[in-house]
């Protein structure tokens, strides 16, 4: 199974950031990956800076028959189609779609950190996965999601909203 995380906190031509993930969404069917569960909205400050606009996120897995590098590949021109534009780190984006978990697999190269380096420590991945796969773990740590959500500081636990609201493809 993989774990894909979209998060978006700027408008684009297609709409608000609802609109960004629902669009990304679809466009991951195009691309061949199937989706078996989709959470709802999150929102979340900013991270690491709250200033920033408010990020909607989503979490889904599904299955993909297909190598990881031609996953990735797809994803960049996902995300140049909805109008990414490559700034700073951590400027507001319209789309990020980040691969969490490919089936488990450990990769550590200047191009690519499986799972996703930071994962364990953000709000906004680990809360979706709780809602859609409950019983995921760690592959490298070997923590199940409630075990990372509890070792969250506090203010990353309050800070997160489920939305009344999910994503229809
Ligand atoms: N993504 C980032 C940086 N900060 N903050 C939130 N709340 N949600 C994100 O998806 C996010 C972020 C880098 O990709
Ligand atoms: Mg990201
Ligand atoms: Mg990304």
């Amino acid at each position: 199974m993989i774990h894909i995380n979209i998060g978006s906190n700027l408008n684009s031509n297609y709409g608000s950031k609802f609109n960004n993930i629902s669009i990304a969404i679809k466009q991951l069917v195009n691309a061949k990956i199937k989706i078996k569960k989709i959470s709802n909205f999150y929102e979340t400050p900013s991270y690491p800076n709250k200033e920033l606009p408010k990020f909607a996120n989503i979490g889904l897995i599904g299955e993909y028959e297909f190598t990881c590098s031609k996953l990735i590949k797809k994803i960049l021109l996902i995300e140049k189609k909805i109008g990414r534009i490559r700034s700073k780190k951590n400027d507001p984006r319209v789309c990020d779609i980040d691969i969490i978990d490919f089936n488990g697999v450990i990769i550590n190269n200047k191009d690519l950190s499986l799972p996703h380096p930071r994962c364990h420590n953000r709000n906004f991945v680990l809360f979706p996965i709780k809602e859609i796969d409950p019983k995921w773990t760690h592959p490298i740590l070997k923590k199940n999601v409630d075990f990372l959500i509890n070792r969250l500081d506090q203010n990353s636990r309050i800070e997160i909203t489920r939305l009344h609201k999910s994503v229809i493809i």
